[in-house]
């Protein structure tokens, strides 16, 4: 899982950054845990040897985003951006006398030039690609993937001119395949976060809270953090953290709220192997299958798949263990068309 943390120059994307590795980061690619209080529990109860939360992985390595005169995008950026699963984009709401380009504080302003450009460059590809279907499109008969591509891109032709991002358009699955292989830059899950000054680290300005109320209405995931606030609290002991949270009107470290968006704008959920050498928390695409939940472990597994041994994360709970589920009937055998559950606990039988 590859998260580009994108934005202006100075809107604090590497404070951020280092606020959400909770000060683990070393250099600017860093595996961040995904925080479960399911997976702590399971860890708790099991006391495996080894333990492995499941991670995303946050890149501060892009280029910054240009404003000015000068071509926003980098060519740079765009190579690696492209390559994201999903963006977090930061974006100053905070006074900064030094920030380049403006000096004024418009948040609104910023993340529109900055999705603007991303539509911009995804409306180049696709009329450079229906220029050239045009031309080779006589001998090709219909149901070519070429046509599908031609239909596909002459309907979001349109919109993109519209300014609408493609993560705001409905496609199929036939369709997505398409966008996924274009890499469109605005089709990207995004994860906003409003980067506001230490006076609204609790609850934001009438401003801000309007942007993410539109975002969060549009499916995008948006919130408000105080990125220099945060990295002095990841820096505290954990012990510490609760009540310097709690003084400053914060439920949660940024570090949470991040990783925690992340995961709901890429769509996954989590299930859990609980092994007594390696208990283990995996990330999965909701709607998916036992089969698939193998394959995530190993493609081994998946090749030599017998059964899914199921057990719900609630009933794991109520009866305290997996031996007690297991005894009180909660296991359930499933094939591998059977959809995982969030927060399931498995077992894959197979013949490996
Ligand atoms: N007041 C205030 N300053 C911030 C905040 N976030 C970042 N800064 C400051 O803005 C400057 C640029 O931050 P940085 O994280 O390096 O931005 P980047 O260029 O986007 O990586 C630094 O001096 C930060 O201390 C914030 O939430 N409030
Ligand atoms: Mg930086």
């Amino acid at each position: 899982m590859k998260v580009a943390v994108i934005g202006f120059s100075q809107s604090g994307k590497t404070s951020l950054y280092r606020a959400a590795s909770r000060g683990q980061a070393k250099g600017d690619v860093t595996a961040v845990p995904v925080p479960d209080v399911r997976f702590d529990t399971i860890v708790a109860q099991v006391k495996p040897k080894k333990q492995t939360p499941a991670t995303v992985i946050l890149h501060d390595d892009l280029e910054p985003v240009q404003g000015g005169a000068q071509k926003m995008f980098s060519q740079r950026f765009l190579d690696e951006a492209r390559k994201a699963d999903v963006y977090l984009h930061v974006v100053r709401a905070f006074e900064s006398p030094t920030a380049p380009y403006h000096d004024d504080v418009d948040p609104k302003r910023d993340l529109e030039a900055v999705d603007v450009e991303m539509i911009v460059t995804d409306l180049g590809v696709v009329e450079n690609r229906l220029e050239r279907l045009k031309k080779s499109m006589n001998v090709k008969t219909s149901g070519h993937p070429d046509q599908q591509e031609q239909n596909l891109f002459t309907r979001i032709k349109e919109p993109l001119e519209n300014g609408t991002p493609m993560r705001d358009m409905e496609f199929d699955e036939e369709e997505l395949k398409i966008v996924r292989n274009y890499q469109f830059l605005s089709a990207k899950p995004t994860v906003l976060a409003f980067n506001v000054g230490e006076d609204e680290a609790a609850e934001p300005g009438p401003k801000v809270a309007a942007l993410i109320a539109e975002q969060k209405a549009k499916g995008t995931q948006a919130f408000a953090v105080c990125a220099t606030i945060e990295e002095e609290i990841a820096q505290l002991d954990a012990a510490d953290q609760p009540e310097f949270l709690e003084s400053l009107g914060l439920k949660e470290p940024a570090s949470h709220r991040v990783v925690q968006a992340i995961y709901d704008a890429l769509g996954l959920i989590t299930f859990f192997t609980a092994g007594e050498n390696d208990t283990r928390a995996w990330p999965l695409r909701r709607g998916s299958t036992a089969l698939k939940a193998a394959a995530t472990i190993h493609n081994d597994i998946a090749k030599g798949f017998i059964r899914a041994e199921v057990v719900h994360y609630a009933d794991y709970l109520e009866h305290g263990s997996l031996d007690a589920a297991y005894k009180a009937n909660k296991m359930h055998l499933e094939g591998k068309e059977a959809v995982i559950q969030d927060g399931d606990l498995l077992h894959i039988r197979n013949k490996s």
